[in-house]
């Protein structure tokens, strides 16, 4: 399937930052072998946005935010369930700081996420709480921009959200799927791929966009 980039489609680089990587804080098995892929789909698009998952010190995600916690174990707060990580995407870190070899110089917005100390925040455009926005969907009407294409890390918690919930604020929304690397919880690429069929949230090839 060959699909054309259009004038009003934006790529979304979902959270491609060094603590996702090989030798990072909470490392993506591969998250770096996708860092060519997304430079070449970035060049395809005329808009490109940037996330930066970018936490507080003590952020509620982190397991040494809790007593007696460890990563990867969850504890219920008060929008739900959260899964706890290691600390990661600490602001201003180098941690947080995307890729070195991220060469998308024309990315026209940079949108940070999970800068609330109590809330996480997988999803670009909603918080975990499910009610606090980010701005991102706004921003986007604002510049007609109504058809999304995904791609990051991680494919099983902030591409999922992102893309969920961006088909249900009414963009157009195609994850792809190669240009994504997954934590790979229990069940968690499952699950993904599940609410990815349910949404209707079509995964294509980076093929689909680079031949020709
Ligand atoms: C992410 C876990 C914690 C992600 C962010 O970018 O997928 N995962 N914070
Ligand atoms: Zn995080």
């Amino acid at each position: 399937m060959l699909i054309l980039p259009h004038p009003t489609d934006a790529l979304l680089v979902i959270d491609l930052q060094n603590d996702f990587c090989p030798g990072g804080a909470l490392a993506v098995a591969d998250g770096d072998a996708i860092v060519p892929l997304v430079n070449a789909l970035g060049r395809r698009f005329d808009h490109v946005v940037l996330t930066q998952d970018w936490h507080p010190l003590r952020h509620i995600s982190y397991a040494t935010t809790h007593p007696n916690k460890r990563p990867y174990e969850t504890i219920e707060v008060a929008y739900g369930t959260q899964t706890l990580w290691p600390e990661h995407c600490l602001q201003g870190s180098s941690g947080a700081a995307f890729h070195p070899a991220l060469d998308l110089p024309h990315a026209e917005l940079i949108l940070r996420k999970g800068f609330r100390r109590d809330i996480d925040s997988y999803s670009a455009f909603v918080e975990d709480d499910h009610a606090t926005a980010t701005g991102l969907a706004g921003y986007l009407r604002e510049r007609n921009l109504t058809r999304l294409f995904l791609c990051g890390l991680a494919y099983d918690f902030c591409v999922r959200y992102s893309a969920i919930d961006g088909k249900a604020l009414g963009f157009e929304t195609i994850v792809i799927e190669d240009a994504c690397r997954p934590v790979n919880l229990p069940e968690s690429v499952d699950a993904t791929n599940a609410a990815f069929t349910t949404a209707s949230v079509p995964r294509i090839r980076s093929t689909d966009l680079l031949t020709s």
